[in-house]
């Protein structure tokens, strides 16, 4: 079976979800990232010691995105990813990477430096340029929405589980500024059952039953 090494609001959310969509039978392993203790399995799995990773069989592997296109392109076809002759290809494909690439990874400096780093260190040049540089970004997918209810189009797939979790994160760190549009898309995708279901089996008491 496969297994996400994961927590409740990490980016494994966007892994659980996706398998989710496409009914596809998992497991969550849960790993505490605050905890001291080592957790030696979870290291064994990904030196680096970053959530999500994927194991299903022999294969082990890290990146959100990449899990994702993982499972897609092994267990597709599937609505979540438009084949690449669908006119939808071209923006599903900017966008899946854009909700990590340019949206989330950009946001974690902000937000690390807010939540964790020392007081004199939270208003750094670095964190305010990144947060600056997602919110440029961020009007691409407000471009896109004044055009269409999704990332790819009138259809929800893969993309929107990238971009959507992207969103949520600034949208709850405060380190994004969403208006009308992005938030009832954030209602629009996260209304999903399979979300709802992602969550639920997300949370540290679901995760080894
Ligand atoms: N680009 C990676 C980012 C993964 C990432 O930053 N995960 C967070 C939790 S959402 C984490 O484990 N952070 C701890 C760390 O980086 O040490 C992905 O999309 O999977």
């Amino acid at each position: 079976m496969i297994t996400v090494f994961g927590g409740q609001t990490s980016r494994s959310l966007r892994v659980v979800w996706l398998m989710e969509e496409m009914g596809l039978d998992y497991r969550v392993r849960q790993v505490d990232m605050l905890s001291d203790e080592v957790d030696a399995e979870f290291v064994a799995a990904n030196p680096a010691t970053y959530i999500p990773v994927l194991r299903d069989g022999d294969v082990t592997m890290v990146e959100s995105i990449a899990i994702m296109e993982y499972l897609m392109a092994r267990y597709g076809p599937t609505p979540m990813a438009p084949a690449p002759d669908d006119p939808a290809f071209p923006a599903y494909q900017q966008f899946l990477h854009l909700g990590e690439a340019g949206l989330a990874a950009l946001m974690m400096t902000p937000i690390v430096s807010r939540f964790l780093a020392p007081e004199a260190e939270r208003d750094n040049w670095g964190a305010a340029w990144a947060k600056a540089a997602a919110e440029k970004r961020l009007r691409l997918v407000r471009r896109q929405l004044e055009q269409a209810p999704y990332m790819a189009g009138d259809r929800f797939t893969a993309a929107d589980i990238s971009v959507a979790y992207a969103l949520e994160l600034g949208r709850q760190h405060e380190v994004a500024s969403l208006g009308e549009a992005e938030h009832a898309y954030l209602a629009r995708t996260m209304g999903r059952d399979a979300y709802k279901r992602a969550l639920e089996k997300s949370q540290p008491e679901a995760a080894e039953a």
